[in-house]
């Protein structure tokens, strides 16, 4: 039997308003039902980001706990990943605010890059403060990593003691700036990871699928959602993130992947098993 498959659903992103989709959740109660039907259709873990009352991206954590909240009370058992990325532009000390509420997992991002016609700041002084806030915290980390330097960064990071091993990567691939959606990319970042890691692949837009199916064959765990890609095919958008899950569910059957639950997705990621 194959090793189950983590899959994460990005339900919300920063970057996104209701003018790219209508179906964005944006509402404490509409990113929880968001979640509960990603659930259903398959997925262990939401990468969550919060949005102000006029639907602008914040890094608060008493938004951050309205969400959580809301998601927890439909879904009690679902692993919750805050971001500390929040949206381009935001200072370190605003994206670090989620950490505050002790969420199970956060995401870590070891570099800077491109980002459309923006940048998403990351310089390493920056990236140590944001491990030791995990570490303090004992956050567990999902690396995120854009570019393969930030797999060799990670790796500094472990050196120095702010991170270790076996590491968590998500390997986002197609940002405007960061490695292509390729599958080349995809194998060669796997290639570079320690033997014990675990790794997720995000394709963003059109990338989404073939990575998906890419990385369901390789071993690997998936991230689907709107905050990577809107569309469910070519100029189709998406009703929802959970058409998105549902498809990386069947791909999954087809190809002989069992589906994760949160709790043995706890196991496989060394998450502390729930209270
Ligand atoms: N919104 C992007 C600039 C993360 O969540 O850690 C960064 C991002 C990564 O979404
Ligand atoms: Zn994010």
């Amino acid at each position: 039997m194959s090793d189950p498959l983590i899959i994460t659903a990005a339900l919300v992103g920063a970057e996104l308003t209701r003018q790219n989709t209508p179906f964005l959740p944006l509402t404490p109660d509409e990113i929880a039902r968001e979640a509960c039907a990603a659930h259903e259709a398959g997925v262990a873990m939401v990468h969550l980001h919060a949005r102000a009352r006029d639907g602008s991206p914040t890094q608060d954590a008493d938004a951050y706990r309205d969400i959580i909240e809301a998601v927890r009370a439909l879904v009690p058992e679902i692993i919750i990943q805050v971001s500390t990325g929040g949206a381009v532009g935001m200072t370190a000390e605003e994206r670090l605010q989620p950490l505050a509420l002790q969420p199970e997992m956060a995401s870590l991002t070891t570099g800077t890059v491109n980002f459309g016609e923006e940048v998403f700041y990351n310089d390493m002084p920056m990236v140590r403060e944001f491990a030791k806030a995990m570490q303090a915290r004992g956050i567990r980390p999902e690396l995120e990593i854009f570019d393969s330097g930030m797999i060799a960064s990670a790796m500094r990071l472990v050196k120095e003691g702010l991170i270790s091993e076996p590491l968590h990567f998500n390997l986002v691939l197609g940002v405007l700036g960061g490695a292509a959606g390729t599958l080349k990319n995809l194998m060669h970042m796997v290639e570079c990871l320690p033997a014990d890691s675990t790794w997720t692949a995000s394709g963003i837009g059109a990338a989404q699928l073939p990575l998906t199916t890419t990385a369901i064959l390789l071993g690997g765990n998936v991230r689907v959602g709107l905050e990577d890609n809107i569309y469910y095919s070519r100029g189709v958008l998406s009703e929802g993130n959970a058409p998105l899950v549902a498809r990386a569910a069947r791909l999954a059957k087809e190809l002989g992947r069992p589906l994760a639950t949160p709790d043995e997705a706890r196991r496989i990621l060394h998450l502390k098993p729930r209270a």
